[in-house]
């Protein structure tokens, strides 16, 4: 089953912070798609819920330094 969650991320400041955090979802496992937002903030991903949970995305994006919490 693949589930899609909407992240707030906080802390992005330029486009490459947008390409890190898209870097740094695509590279959590489980994860199908990441786009990232730096207008908005905001961060759509698409996973496998056999083999991540939100928490793990949420603590990849916390662990590279940004602030994130899932939007809803
Ligand atoms: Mo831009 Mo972001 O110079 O971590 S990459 S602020």
């Amino acid at each position: 089953i693949v589930h899609e969650i909407e992240i707030d991320v906080e802390g992005m400041t330029c486009s490459a912070c947008q390409n890190s955090v898209e870097g740094i979802l695509a590279a959590v496992k489980g994860v199908e798609s990441a786009s990232v937002s730096l207008i908005t903030g905001k961060a759509k991903v698409t996973y496998m819920l056999s083999e991540t949970k939100s928490r793990d995305i949420i603590k990849a994006i916390e662990d590279a330094g940004f602030g994130a919490s899932v939007s809803q």
